[in-house]
Formats: C-alpha cells, sequence, structure tokens
C-alpha cells in the first residue's frame, strides 16, 4: 500500500487492496472454449488495435446479414463517428430471420417462467411469428422508422418481441422499468418525444399485483406526444381503457398478418434509446445505434460467454436496463442462443428461487448482478444446498464491483469450484461488455474484471491528464473507437460532448477510476466522484468496503466521505450486519479488521449499521446520497427517482444507529 506519511500525490488514487488469489481457468473449459489459448487472444486484439477496420469489417461481413453491404468500416473521430458507412442492415432480422434461413427455426429461442410458476417456450419460428405480427401492428397505429415507442412492461416474452418488433420496422424504443413512477415515466416520455407507449394491466411481484396500468394512465396525462397505447393482458385485473387511445394487445394482434419482412436500416440508424441517471436530475437517454452495437453485443455474447448449442443461458437483469437488452435479447438471440427468461423476484415464494430455476430448467450459464450475490449470502446458504447446481459450468458479474469475498462465495457455493466467473465490466454507454475475463483462457483474480475484449483500448490518466503507473488508480478511459459505443443522448448534444469527450480530450472518459495490474488486468475502484480524500491520500470506495465485507459479521458496506476540519474529509460507512442487535464493540472490531486488512488509513471514522442500503433500481448502491446522510445534510438535494426504496433515506437519516 502507499505510504500514510510522506508525499501523497493529490491527483492519484491509493491502491490498499492486497488480493493475491488467482484462479486459473479449469482444463475442461478450455479445451471445449471459442478461444481457448493465450496466443488466439492476443492474435485478436493486437489485430483489432492496429488494423482496427480490417478487423471489424471482417467480423461486420461474417456475423451480420447486409442488405447493402457497407463502403466504409469507419468514419470521423472523437464523439462524431460512424461504422459500417453506406450499408443496410436490420437488428430483428439479425436476431431471427437469419436462424430461420439456417434451419434453426425449431430452436428454442425463450424458455419462460412467471413468477407464479407458469412455463412458455418460444421457438425461433414461433418467435419471430409473434414478432413480425407486432410489428404489423405497431405499423397500423401510425409508428414509422424513427419514430419512439415507449415500453413499460413486465418481464414477459412480450417485453422482448415489442424490443424486437421495433426494431424490425426501425422504430426506436425506449423500455422504462417498470417499477418506476408515473412521474419518472412522463419525464422519459416527454424528453423523448414518443409517439405510442406499450404496458400490460399489471405485473406480478413477490406474490402481489403491481397496477401498472394505473400508472401509465398517470404518466400519460403528462406525454402529451403518445397517441396510442397498448396494454398486454398479464394478470386479468380490472383496468380502464381509454376509447381511441387504449387497445388490448390480443385485439390488436388477432387479425394480423405474420408477414413483415424487416426494414433495411442503415447502419447508423438509431436502434434504441435507453435512460440512465445522471448525477444532475435530468435522466440521459443513451442513444445505440443498428449495426456497430448489432457487432459489439453478438461478438461479445460469443467471446465472453462461449456459448455452445446445447447451452442454456439465464441473465436475471430486467430487459429495462442495458444489460437486458444486450444480455437477455439482442446478444444472445444474434447467436441463436436459448435464453432463460425469469418474470419475478429472486424471494418467492423463498429465498431458493434461483437455484431451483436453475434445477428445473438445467441452466448452464448464469448472468448476475454483486447486489444479488450478497443478498444471497445474507439469506444463508440452507437455500442453495437444497438444489442441485451441477448443470451450472459459467458464472458471471455485472453491475457494480464484486467484493472478493462475495466472489468466493459465487465460486465456492453456486460455482461448485468448477465454473469459471467472468466479472463483466461495461456500462449503458459501451453497449456491450468491455472488459472481461474470457472463460477459457484467463486466469481470474477476485475483484478484478482482468483484461479488454479485443477492440478496447483502455487508458489510465491522473487529474493532470498524465498516464499513471501500473497498479496507481486514475481515470478510465477509451482510447479507441469501438462499434458498439454510443452515439449521444438523445436531444442533448452538448451534454453528450461535456459529459464524455470534454474532460480527457480525444478519449472516451467513463466517470470509473481504475488501475491496472502489473499482470495487466484491470481493478475498477468506483465511480470518480466517490472518491474519498482523507489528508490528501485518495482512497477508492470498494477497497475499504471489501475489506469490511470480508469481516464474517458483515453482509454490505457503502464507504463514502465527508466532511473533516482536519484531514479535508473523513470516511463514514454504511454496514448492514448478518447478525440481529451489532453491539459498539463490533464497530471497534470493523476498524480493527480494516486496519489488518488494508491499513490504517482507510480505517472508518464513523460506522453506521443500516437494515439496507439505498440502491438504484438496478440494484447499484447509491453512494451520492450517503454521503448527504454522512455530511448531515437536512434535505437531499439530488435526484431520488432512481432510489428503489425512498423509506431507507429516513431510516438512514434518523435513527438507525
Ligand atoms: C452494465 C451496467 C455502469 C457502471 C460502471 C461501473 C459499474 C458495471 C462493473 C462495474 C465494477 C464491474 N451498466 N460497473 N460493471 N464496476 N465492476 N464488473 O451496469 O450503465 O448501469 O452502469 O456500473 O461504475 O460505470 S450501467
Amino acid at each position: 500500500m502507499s505510504t500514510p506519511s510522506g508525499n501523497p500525490s493529490a491527483s492519484k488514487i491509493a491502491n490498499v487492496m492486497q488480493e493475491t488469489r488467482v484462479f486459473p481457468p479449469p482444463s475442461q473449459f478450455t479445451r471445449q472454449a471459442l478461444i481457448s489459448s493465450e496466443a488466439q487472444y492476443r492474435e485478436l486484439y493486437e489485430r483489432a488495435k492496429h488494423d482496427r477496420d480490417g478487423f471489424w469489417g471482417d467480423l461486420a461481413r461474417q456475423q451480420l446479414h447486409w442488405f447493402r453491404p457497407f463502403e466504409e468500416v469507419f468514419v470521423g473521430e472523437g464523439h462524431q463517428v460512424a461504422w459500417f458507412v453506406g450499408g443496410q442492415t436490420n437488428l430483428s432480422y439479425n436476431c431471427l430471420d437469419v436462424h430461420l434461413d439456417r434451419a434453426l427455426g425449431d430452436r428454442t429461442a425463450i424458455v419462460w417462467e412467471g413468477e407464479p410458476g407458469e412455463q412458455r417456450r418460444l421457438t425461433y419460428t414461433e418467435l419471430h411469428r409473434e414478432v413480425c405480427k407486432f410489428a404489423n401492428v405497431l405499423k397500423r397505429l401510425g409508428v414509422q422508422t424513427g419514430d419512439v415507442v415507449s415500453i413499460y412492461m413486465p418481464m414477459t416474452p412480450e417485453l422482448a418481441i415489442a424490443m424486437l418488433a421495433c426494431a424490425r420496422i426501425g422504430a426506436i424504443h425506449s423500455v422504462i422499468f417498470a417499477g418506476f413512477s408515473a412521474e419518472a415515466v412522463a419525464d422519459r416520455n416527454q424528453d423523448a418525444r414518443a409517439k405510442v407507449q406499450l404496458t400490460a394491466d399489471g405485473l406480478y411481484r413477490r406474490g402481489k399485483v403491481l397496477p401498472l396500468k394505473d400508472t401509465i394512465d398517470e404518466a400519460l396525462t403528462k406525454s402529451p406526444t403518445v397517441q396510442h397505447c397498448v396494454v398486454l393482458q398479464r394478470v386479468g385485473n380490472d383496468v380502464s381503457m381509454q376509447v381511441g387511445r387504449d387497445h388490448w394487445w390480443h385485439d390488436l394482434m388477432a387479425a394480423t398478418s405474420a408477414d413483415c419482412p424487416a426494414t433495411p436500416l442503415d447502419s447508423e440508424t438509431t436502434s434504441f434509446i435507453l435512460y440512465t441517471s445522471g448525477s444532475t436530475g435530468k435522466p440521459k437517454g443513451i442513444r445505440h445505434t443498428t449495426a456497430g452495437y448489432n457487432l459489439w453485443v453478438k461478438q461479445t455474447f460469443a467471446w465472453v460467454f462461449d456459448y455452445k448449442p446445447t447451452d442454456l443461458f439465464w441473465c436475471t437483469a430486467d430487459c429495462g436496463w442495458i444489460t437486458g437488452h444486450s444480455y437477455i435479447v439482442y446478444g444472445p438471440l444474434s447467436n441463436a442462443a436459448t435464453i432463460l427468461m425469469y418474470e419475478g423476484a429472486p424471494n418467492f415464494p423463498a429465498e431458493d428461487r434461483f437455484w431451483d430455476i436453475i434445477e428445473r430448467h438445467r441452466v448452464t450459464i448464469l448472468y448476475t448482478a454483486p447486489t444479488a450475490i450478497r443478498a444471497f449470502i445474507k439469506w444463508g446458504d440452507h437455500h442453495v444446498d437444497k438444489h442441485d447446481l451441477s448443470s451450472l459450468r459459467l458464472l458471471g458479474t455485472v453491475g457494480e464491483g464484486i467484493n472478493p469475498e462475495a466472489w468466493m462465495w459465487y465460486h465456492r457455493k453456486i460455482g461448485g469450484e468448477r465454473c469459471p466467473i467472468v466479472d463483466t465490466w461495461w456500462q449503458t454507454e459501451t453497449g456491450g461488455i468491455m472488459m472481461s475475463p474470457l472463460p477459457g483462457i484467463t486466469p481470474t483474480k477476485p475483484g478484478s474484471c482482468t483484461r479488454p475484449l479485443p477492440g478496447v483500448v483502455p487508458l489510465i490518466v491522473d487529474e493532470d491528464l498524465q498516464p499513471v503507473e501500473t497498479d496507481h488508480g486514475g481515470m478510465l478511459c477509451i482510447a479507441q473507437p469501438w462499434p458498439g459505443m454510443l452515439r449521444g443522448i438523445w436531444g442533448d448534444d452538448a451534454r453528450f460532448v461535456q459529459q464524455y469527450w470534454t474532460r480527457v480530450p480525444g478519449n472516451y472518459l467513463t466517470g470509473d477510476n481504475a488501475r491496472c495490474d502489473s499482470d495487466g488486468y484491470y481493478w475498477i475502484m468506483g465511480r470518480i466522484d466517490d472518491v474519498i480524500n482523507v489528508s490528501g491520500h485518495r482512497l477508492s470506495t470498494i477497497e475499504i468496503e471489501s475489506a469490511l465485507v470480508s469481516h464474517p459479521a458483515v453482509a454490505e458496506a457503502a464507504a463514502v466521505g465527508r466532511p473533516d476540519d482536519l484531514k479535508g474529509q473523513a470516511i463514514a460507512v454504511f454496514v448492514t450486519v448478518k447478525i440481529a442487535n451489532p453491539s459498539a464493540e463490533l464497530k471497534d472490531e470493523l476498524k480493527a479488521h480494516v486496519r489488518k486488512e488494508i491499513g490504517a488509513l482507510a480505517v472508518p471514522d464513523d460506522i453506521r449499521f443500516t437494515s439496507a442500503l439505498p440502491k438504484t433500481r438496478s440494484g447499484k448502491i447509491m453512494r451520492r446520497l450517503l454521503r448527504d446522510i454522512a455530511a448531515g445534510k437536512e434535505d437531499i438535494s439530488q435526484d431520488t427517482s432512481t432510489l428503489e426504496d425512498y423509506s431507507i433515506l429516513a431510516k438512514l437519516r434518523g435513527d438507525e444507529e
């Protein structure tokens, strides 16, 4: 670790984490893997770096169907780029029609399980048919190429069908997670100028019905551009239908033709926008394209998940997040994969639902989030022990850094020490995975997303924009354009340039900090804004949190800086524990534990026990809220619309000591 005394460099981030465990890929896995030798990776990586256009041009020709071939692989620079210029393709065609043409129509595309327990299976032929019909429905409602369709639906096959139907005709979907408030939906609909709304009568969550249509009715009073609303009957509750505006999904589908050729679309046609919360209130609609996005998710899915036709792939995200777009729908389906899609909560009817699903369906690849893994650990091993998880051969994580102890649990308890773990680092903005182990070749280190995929050229710089040395933390940038990169923020070019392209000229600024170790492995250190500055030493949140999580009593931890007259910032941590009634002595024990694990510099000044941490609806810890609370601010001035459980705020501010 860096020395607590001496002359800390104000612009670099101290690395205090000492993780030395290494797990080589099982040879059995390597033998069958798509990328099965280091030399193969090296060759791909070097070619993508030094012959970028040749590399991606060849892959684009092999991997995508072209109604019209492209003339140029890449033009532009910085934030203004275009890939596969002059070409025409279609995302829906590449996910469906190409497979039917290759006689794969009978292959299962979606295995779906509803929360109450119903099951459905759709072959590629059946999925194609539904998508074509729904695309015709959209056309009949007046939807044209370039129009925005807002989707607020439960995790049903119809949600994927709706997305693919939009893509088929060049309509731009904006999927909004079906847990957002009417206000949040209206904000996004207004910003996007959505023309049509898709929703359902309700959804099942932990055995209860959530009345989606009621929320949409309220949202539509403030969505003046929405002309039609299509309602899927999912739960069968009473809903009000506004004549002329609202239509039942099944009524519209009933008399509709299944003949709907995919529209050839220029490569750079916007395929979708997806809203993510910015640090300032207004959500930003991240804009992705057709060809570049399609190639990125197809290729990264193949490399990282090593998918084989015998696999059953389960990504537990919701389609309302980029993970659902890229690794439930577009990545897997472009590869003719069979996916499992689950509608409900991980703890309904009991905390073993995921393990039960894996056992019954024989899931082979599981892709989930650290927040879920920490919940499973807290719920207890007995839920896992009841089930046979021997079908699993590969595990993945996404969304946050994974604390090494949670990684170890995932490896032992879920992976039976036989499954590689791919810790995948990427963002809504990147379209698909950027850094990840390749499961057949990359020795893994718990907590590291390891190495960049071919085509990804990371650069870490300090605050003076100088590249940092090995093992020093700094701002993570991407130095070379890649096909899946975002092309803008919907309706706000200035913000796009300002946010991602200004601070480190010529590079894409990710907003994360990272360090690269002497093996060339990357360690994501958290968001740039979350760095804690103690007496000039800049500490990353994840390292303090991981030290706390490695204590047997701790389930989750969040570290933030709060103002301190002497040190600039003091370290405040919020901790959830696995035991009842944590004592004051435990606080001392945790401080001693952090001192032992990473050193005196990182010992928390304040420790607060809490029953839960504030999280976004996709499960990320909201440290910026905790920062205000730790500083004793009375009212939270920030955007809380993405907060999963609002009542947490009151609890954290108040009496839960
Ligand atoms: C896919 C997704 C992006 C942010 C990103 C990071 C954090 C995601 C990891 C991670 C450490 C990981 N898109 N993040 N994956 N941090 N290790 N493997 O999550 O747009 O919703 O979030 O999430 O901070 O910038 S996202």
